[in-house]
C-alpha cells in the first residue's frame, strides 16, 4: 500500500485528487497538504499538514513524519498568474519542485508532478503535437514546465528516482474553480450557463486548446503511477488529452441543455496570447500505448454531467 505526501492539496487537481486517493489507498495513507487551511473535506477527512513547499526542511520534515513513499506534487502558480508575477512563479514553480524533488530522492520516493500544454511554445506543431517535438515556450509557467519535466528526467537518470508526469490539457471540473489559467475559461462558462444563461468569454472564438474532464485526469494520474515500469519509454511527460475545441462549441452544447444561453466576448489580450501560443491538439499515443490511457468524456458528456453537478450545487 502506498503512503503518498500531496503538495497543493487544497488547488484545482489536488482537492478532488485527495478523495480519490483515500479512497483507493485508504484515508490515513494519504497527507494532504497545502500553504493555508480551508473548512473542506481534504482537512477533515485524514491527515492534513500545513506545508509551503519553498520551505525544503519543511517537506522533508512532513515526509519523514508520515514515512512517505510516494510525493505527488501538485502545487504551483497557472499560466495566467505566472505571466503577472514571473519572479514568484520561478521561485515557486521551480523552487518548489526542487524541494520536492530532493525529499523524493532523500526518501526514495515514487514521485509525480503534472506539466502542461503549456510547455510547448508557438514554434510547436499545432495540430496532434507530437509526444518528442520542439518545446520553446514563450511564457514563465511554460519554461517553468519544460525546466520541470528536464528535472524530473534528471532525477530519474541520474538518481534512479521513479519520477513520472503528463502534459495536462485545460481541466475541467466542478468541485475547487481554477485560479489563474488560460483554460479556466472553460470552466468559467458552465458556473456562469447555470448563475445567469450568460458567459463573457475571454478568450476569443476559434482558438482551439485541448481539455480533458476531471475524473479522467485523476484516473490518468493513478494509471500512469501504477504502471509497468518497463512499459515506460517516456517519463516526464506524457501527452494526454480528451478533446480540443474552441468557445463556440461549448456554447452551441451549453445551448443544448440551455437553449436561452447567450456567448460573449471581452477577450483579454494576454491569456490570448498565451492561448495562441500554444497547440490546437496534442497526440496521447505515446501514453496509450506505453500506460494505456484512455479518457471516458468528450465535450458532450463532460456538458451534460457539468450541467447537472453544478445544478444541483448552485441552484
Ligand atoms: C493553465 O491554463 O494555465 C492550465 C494549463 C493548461 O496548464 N490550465
Amino acid at each position: 500500500m502506498k503512503r503518498i505526501l500531496v503538495t497543493g492539496a487544497l488547488g484545482q487537481i489536488g482537492s478532488e485528487l485527495i478523495t480519490k486517493l483515500r479512497k483507493e489507498y485508504g484515508a490515513d495513507n494519504v497527507i494532504a497538504s497545502d500553504i493555508r487551511t480551508a473548512d473542506k473535506e481534504v482537512v477533515d477527512e485524514g491527515p492534513f499538514e500545513l506545508l509551503n513547499v519553498t520551505d525544503a526542511q519543511q517537506m522533508y520534515d512532513t515526509a519523514k513524519k508520515y514515512n512517505v513513499d510516494t510525493i505527488m506534487h501538485m502545487a504551483a502558480l497557472l499560466s495566467a498568474k505566472a505571466e503577472a508575477s514571473p519572479q514568484l512563479a520561478w521561485n515557486l514553480n521551480m523552487g518548489g519542485l526542487v524541494n520536492a524533488l530532493e525529499v523524493a530522492r532523500e526518501h526514495g520516493a515514487q514521485f509525480f508532478t503534472p506539466s502542461s500544454i503549456g510547455s510547448f511554445g508557438p514554434d510547436t506543431p499545432k495540430k496532434l503535437t507530437p509526444q518528442d517535438t520542439l518545446q520553446r515556450p514563450t511564457t514563465m509557467y511554460g519554461v517553468n514546465k519544460v525546466a520541470g519535466e528536464l528535472l524530473c528526467d534528471y532525477y530519474f537518470t541520474r538518481f534512479g528516482i521513479d519520477t513520472r508526469g503528463v502534459r495536462f490539457p485545460g481541466l475541467v471540473s466542478n468541485v475547487t474553480p481554477p485560479g489563474g489559467g488560460t483554460t479556466d475559461y472553460a470552466v468559467e462558462i458552465y458556473y456562469e450557463a447555470i448563475k445567469n444563461k450568460t458567459y463573457t468569454s475571454f478568450i476569443d472564438k476559434g482558438t482551439y486548446m485541448d481539455m480533458m474532464y476531471m475524473p479522467d485526469a485523476l484516473q490518468a494520474i493513478v494509471d500512469l503511477m501504477e504502471a509497468e515500469p518497463a512499459r515506460l519509454k517516456h517519463r516526464n511527460a506524457f501527452n494526454v488529452t480528451a478533446m480540443s475545441f474552441e468557445p463556440e462549441q461549448v456554447a452551441a452544447e451549453i445551448r443544448k441543455h440551455i437553449p436561452e444561453f447567450v456567448m460573449n466576448y471581452a477577450v483579454d489580450p494576454t491569456r490570448q496570447a498565451i492561448a495562441n501560443s500554444w497547440p490546437d491538439s496534442i497526440d496521447p499515443s505515446a501514453a496509450i500505448e506505453e500506460w494505456g490511457f484512455s479518457a471516458a468524456y468528450d465535450l458532450s458528456s463532460m456538458t451534460k454531467d457539468m450541467l447537472e453537478k453544478l445544478k444541483a450545487k448552485l441552484q
